[in-house]
């Protein structure tokens, strides 16, 4: 994906995770907007895109973040909103480990209080390693914890996977973590 259109996606995670009404729009309940609609806002608000601008951001997207709904022409993020929004997932049974890469300062206070879903609606964890560290390397120098997803799971705490293979959940307690060194 070239710089335009990394910029391109910067701004749709923008307007259809966190601020939709920055061009004016309201999401519906589980996150759509119709395309044409979308295509005007963001024309009307600086940054027009054209429908294969969108179509091949979409496609050519590293993390598969937004998904496009043919049928009723419409899109929404896979995740990762800090507006409201029901993504309407099923639970689901997790991989016995997950990981979670994040910034090397935040040990210490993970170790004392868990994971928190911070900004975000849920913990967001990778079910590899590698997607951890990805993770963790966007600010810098890293560590990569271990979640024992099994026994998460075994005292009933719940998991959410979304079709692009994040593995969602409300918080990590800190009995669950290990540094994974
Ligand atoms: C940290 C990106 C201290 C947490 C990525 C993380 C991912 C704590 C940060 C997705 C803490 C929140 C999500 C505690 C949590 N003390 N720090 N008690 N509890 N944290 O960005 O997981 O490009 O909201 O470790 O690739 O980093 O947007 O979450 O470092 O998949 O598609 O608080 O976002 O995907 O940061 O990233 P974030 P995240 P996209």
């Amino acid at each position: 994906m070239d710089k335009t259109d990394v910029r391109r996606s910067k701004r749709l995670s923008q307007v259809l995770r966190h601020q939709p009404g920055s061009v004016g729009i309201e999401l519906d309940p589980h996150g759509w907007i119709d395309l044409p609609t979308l295509l005007d806002a963001l024309a009307a608000h600086g940054s027009p895109m054209t429908r294969d601008d969108v179509d091949r951001v979409v496609r050519g997207n590293d993390k598969q973040r937004f998904e496009i709904d043919a049928v009723l022409d419409r899109i929404r993020a896979r995740q990762g909103h800090t507006v409201e929004v029901d993504l309407g997932l099923a639970p689901a049974e997790p991989p016995a480990v997950l990981f979670h890469g994040t910034p090397r300062t935040n040990v210490e206070s993970i170790l004392a209080s868990g994971l928190d879903r911070r900004q975000r609606h849920h913990v967001h964890l990778s079910p590899d390693r590698e997607t951890a560290e990805r993770v963790g390397a966007r600010r810098g120098d890293f560590v990569v914890f271990r979640v024992d997803a099994a026994r998460m799971r075994a005292e009933g705490l719940i998991f959410w996977r979304t079709d692009n293979d994040v593995w969602l959940t409300d918080a990590v307690p800190a009995g669950y973590l290990a540094l994974d060194l």
